[in-house]
């Protein structure tokens, strides 16, 4: 049996966050991963991430994406690599504003009115302001609109994680990766995590299993959180692609419904393709059965549903793909509480598919909770009592 202040049971995005900042408090902590991360079975795979400041999902996020970008730029000095890349981000929607992202009809909206209540650096751009920087936006309609946040850009999640947990080990923290969590139970004065390796006794732990979540936290998160496929999508350039390099990332809401819309990155250093996604709602999986295989008709509906006449430059040939995982709640926002009936049990799950840009924050949030000690963060928002539980 091993003994410890928090155990931390699952190191993705956030697991890895929250045990790095434990650990540098000076916590005991072990965190428990089914593979080993950062790894591609999860939610923090695929190269990149969108970060933006003025969340259009609401205003209860921005403390964590601002601490993140902060987090974020020290991890790079401690690591030596580049994790933060701040290209802009640009948010398209129809005439009015016209367009839903994570269940919010007002994104738009929320996300200029945010960008103007945290003086957050942005633009409004018409079609041809934009397209005259952006040549790859030409398929924008003159009755669109456009949000340019010069400091937003892409996270590069691999990294980010993997760094974390070697600052974390660097202080102390023990990963036991490879290593199933087969169950969680109350002791008295704690917690006690049973893996397919160890017995684990901690007085704290925390839960950010992303889509096994709901394996292991019982009633409500099994009738609460549901999980859902996405694919993701790399295409290559038109020979006459003009991306600048500067380019920023886009979400680009093209019609009324949540999956009218997609998202993408620029190219990366050196490659000549693009990485494009949108998002489904309408079917979901299990973590375990999970089909990674990305059949080649996806790719192409991909392309011909949002791509083509939209993202100039970019050709249908389908250059890579792949399938993760989102663990979605019935408002598409955080739960970030204490389980109800597990005393000592902390839940950091799930993020909607919306989480990454938030994770180092959060970290920095959950440990500050866990510690006891004052904390700049609101965790109101994300809590449980927000449902019919
Ligand atoms: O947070 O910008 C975002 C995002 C887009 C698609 C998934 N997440």
């Amino acid at each position: 049996t091993i003994r410890t202040d928090v155990v931390v049971v699952g190191l993705g995005a956030m697991g890895a966050a929250i045990t790095d900042q434990l650990a540098r408090r000076g916590v005991a902590v072990v965190g428990v991963d089914r593979f080993a991360p950062p790894h591609d079975r999860g939610s923090s795979h695929g190269e990149t991430r969108i970060t933006r400041q003025a969340v259009g999902e609401g205003a209860a996020y921005v403390p964590f994406v601002l601490a993140s970008h902060r987090h974020w730029r020290e991890l790079e000095s401690a690591c030596g690599e580049s994790l933060f890349e701040a290209c802009g981000a640009v948010v398209i929607a129809g005439a009015a504003g016209r367009g839903s992202h994570h269940g919010k009809q007002d994104f738009f909206a929320t996300t200029v009115a945010t960008a103007e209540r945290f003086a957050i650096e942005h633009r409004c751009l018409e079609r041809d302001e934009l397209v005259a920087r952006f040549p790859q936006f030409a398929g924008m309609h003159r009755d669109q609109h456009a949000y340019f946040e010069p400091g937003g850009g892409y996270l590069r999640p691999e990294r980010c994680i993997a760094a974390q947990l070697a600052r974390a080990e660097r202080a102390s923290a023990t990963l036991l990766l490879d290593t199933k969590v087969e169950r969680i139970d109350n002791r008295s004065g704690g917690v006690r995590v049973t893996t397919d390796k160890a017995v684990i006794e901690a007085d704290r732990a925390v839960v950010a299993a992303g889509a096994w979540a709901t394996d292991l936290l019982g009633a409500p998160f099994e009738r609460l959180l549901t999980v859902r496929r996405q694919t993701l999508h790399w295409f290559g350039l038109e020979a006459d692609a003009r991306f600048p390099a500067d380019s920023p990332v886009h979400i680009w809401m093209h019609g009324a419904g949540d999956a009218d819309y997609f998202y993408g990155f620029p190219p990366l250093p050196g490659e000549r393709s693009v990485k494009v996604a949108t998002e489904q709602d309408r079917v979901a999986t299990h973590a375990d059965q999970l089909d990674r295989q990305v059949a080649a008709t996806e790719s192409q509906a991909l392309f011909d549903a949002h791509l083509r006449g939209r993202l100039a430059g970019v050709s249908s040939r389908v250059v890579d793909a792949a399938a993760c995982l989102y663990t979605v709640t019935p408002d598409q926002g955080f739960i970030l509480d204490d389980h109800p009936t597990m005393p000592g049990v902390f839940v950091v799950s799930a993020c909607s598919g919306h989480g990454f840009k938030h994770s180092a924050g959060i970290g920095q949030a959950v440990a500050e909770r866990l510690c006891g000690a004052e904390s700049e963060f609101d965790l109101a928002p994300f809590a449980l009592e927000r449902f019919d539980t």
